[in-house]
């Protein structure tokens, strides 16, 4: 077996949004595309050479196809070692954990999350640390830059590797070695979780969940864990198999794309408990019989009540949460004495702080929870989460939270997605805004009567504790006396035109007003988004396409 020098030339683009680098799988399938990324992964990341590295992805059409790819660019490379999920598959978590428990020197991870997936679709690669964590910024742009420079990438003769063995093979002098990609994670799990007490409330009889795996790769992770494992009734993982185009549909645990579990855990007869994961397997839904419960609040809950569970029963010793989730967490880690952070959207923000152990659960609004056991978010360790709470308070999913409620307030919560944009069009509304914001504070917003008045207002900065990186205009930011907020901001995951995000959240302390329908509980402050922003004038759009 040879390695050969295969002279390329760069391409554009391959710049790493908020979660790796994510295009059209048609984007990826052009000669040298995905070589060029992976080698300027080698090129920069040099401990890899000698060194191990986990690879898997989320079952998405072309995983197989890259992950033959990389291990022969990994054997060229001189990489020692590379674990790879059986049937190429990892979810982000797991290969999280993997990185972690094996000290291998990084990872790579094929994914594009919650984007749909198949010939037509999206496919995405991201690299991750030594520490498990999703690169950080100084590390992504010194992949980006090698991509813009690249003039040769090298790789392996040799054929395919069968990824559906459990065992060691040789790519040369690389050795391969499939692993179980489930194994480690369950034991994980079964570390900081009461599986006895969670056992007990399945075999109860009084309490029954459905879990929605979605078609993409929690599915075995989610048998293993809560079928076999945990007791629950052969079926509650719907749509287990994981499929290259999950089954066609959106792997993306929210209200509108989960609608099926939404369904299942309505009326009386509704199951007691519904969780759904996204592709990847990193982000989670939680339902209570006729309830949802936001992300937001999901955080604070389980900042809350983390001591209950044998993984954190020494308490937390802080929490971040992304600047756009709910405040709801805040009011948590001020009851308890801890330090609450405000980092940008995505989870490498969360990286340092979790290293230096100040902080030990943080979260996102966007289906995102998780905790120092790895270093991303984890989808079923959230659900399991949520499972022993259940099991040591004896309590449904709807009175948990209406405690909390009462006891913290209640941030009411929404977002708004305007997809596919145009970007000019996107760039413009955000410029826009830059410009209003040194006139907005002081302002009454949304007539003076039971108006807002406007406390701050700015492009969110953030300078990382740890290390001192800045990371700038991570978003607009419309604070109001009360703590009412909006928050605008461009996704960085997308593949087509722009996503604009509107994050909206109102407090409210009187527990009689806590159970208002959230739309209508935001109305005003919705209405000063969309006017203030020029929604409708700017984007064509007079209503957004998902509101979670
Ligand atoms: C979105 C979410 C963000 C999350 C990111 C990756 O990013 O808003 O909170 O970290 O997806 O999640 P954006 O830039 O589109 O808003 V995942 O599950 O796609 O890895
Ligand atoms: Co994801």
């Amino acid at each position: 077996m040879q390695a050969s020098v295969i002279r390329t030339t760069p391409f554009e683009g391959q710049q790493p949004g908020t979660s790796g680098l994510r295009k059209k799988v048609a984007s990826f399938q052009q000669p040298h595309y995905l070589e060029n990324f992976v080698q300027a992964i080698f090129d920069t990341q040099t401990k890899l050479a000698g060194g191990s590295l986990v690879l898997g992805g989320d079952g998405r059409f072309y995983n197989r196809e890259a992950i033959q790819v990389i291990l022969r660019m990994a054997a060229a490379n001189g990489v020692a070692r590379v674990l790879v999920g059986k049937g190429g598959i990892l979810s982000t978590p797991a290969a999280s954990c993997i990185i972690r428990k094996y000290q291998t020197q990084g990872g790579i991870v094929l994914s594009a999350s919650h984007n749909p997936g198949g010939p037509s679709e999206d496919f995405g690669i991201k690299f991750n640390i030594d520490a498990g964590g999703p690169a950080p910024a100084s590390v992504t742009n010194a992949i980006y830059q090698r991509t813009q420079t690249i003039d040769q990438y090298r790789i392996l003769d040799a054929d395919a590797v069968d990824l559906d063995q459990i065992g060691e093979s040789r790519l040369g002098e690389l050795v391969v070695q499939v692993i179980d990609p489930v194994a480690d994670y369950a034991e994980l799990m079964a570390s900081l979780f009461d599986f006895n007490a969670i056992q007990q409330l399945f075999s109860s009889g009084s309490f029954r969940m459905r879990f929605d795996a979605m078609h993409a790769v929690t599915g075995p992770y989610a048998v293993e864990i809560l079928e076999r494992r945990l007791g629950a009734e052969p079926g509650t993982v719907m749509h287990g198999v994981p499929l290259e185009d999950f089954g066609g549909g959106h792997p993306d645990p929210n209200l509108v794309h989960a609608h099926e579990l939404v369904e299942l855990t309505s009326g009386a007869q509704g199951f007691d408990f519904g969780a759904a994961s996204d592709g990847d397997g990193d982000r989670n839904m939680v339902l209570g019989r006729d309830f949802f419960v936001t992300p937001s609040d999901s955080l604070a809950v389980l900042a809350a009540n983390a001591q209950l569970t044998p993984g954190y029963k020494h308490g937390i010793s802080g929490v971040a949460r992304s600047m756009p989730t709910s405040q709801a967490a805040d009011r948590v880690a001020e009851a308890l004495g801890v330090d609450c952070f405000e980092t940008p959207t995505g989870w490498k923000f969360f990286g340092n702080l979790l290293d230096a152990g100040r902080i030990t659960l943080c979260g996102e609004e966007s289906f995102g929870t998780g905790s120092d056991h790895v270093r991303e978010k984890d989808g079923l360790w959230a659900v399991l989460f949520w499972l022993n709470l259940i099991a040591a308070k004896r309590q449904s999913v709807a009175e948990i939270v209406h405690d909390h409620w009462r006891r913290f307030g209640r941030n009411y919560y929404t977002r708004h997605d305007y997809e596919g944009i145009d970007s000019d069009a996107a760039e413009g509304l955000i410029d826009h805004l830059r410009i209003l914001l040194p006139s907005l504070p002081g302002q009454q917003l949304g007539g003076t009567n039971g108006g807002f008045k406007v406390a701050f207002a700015d492009d969110f900065a953030y300078t990382d504790p740890i290390d001192g990186s800045v990371a700038e205009q991570q978003g607009i930011r419309i604070g109001f006396e009360g703590g009412a907020r909006i928050v605008l901001r461009l996704s960085g995951t997308g593949t087509q035109g722009a996503t604009l995000r509107v994050y909206i959240e109102q407090y409210e302390a009187d527990s009689a007003r806590h159970h208002l329908p959230v739309q209508e509980a935001l109305a005003p402050l919705i209405l000063i988004a969309r006017e203030l922003a020029q929604i409708e004038s700017r984007t064509g759009r007079a209503q957004p396409d998902v509101i979670t």
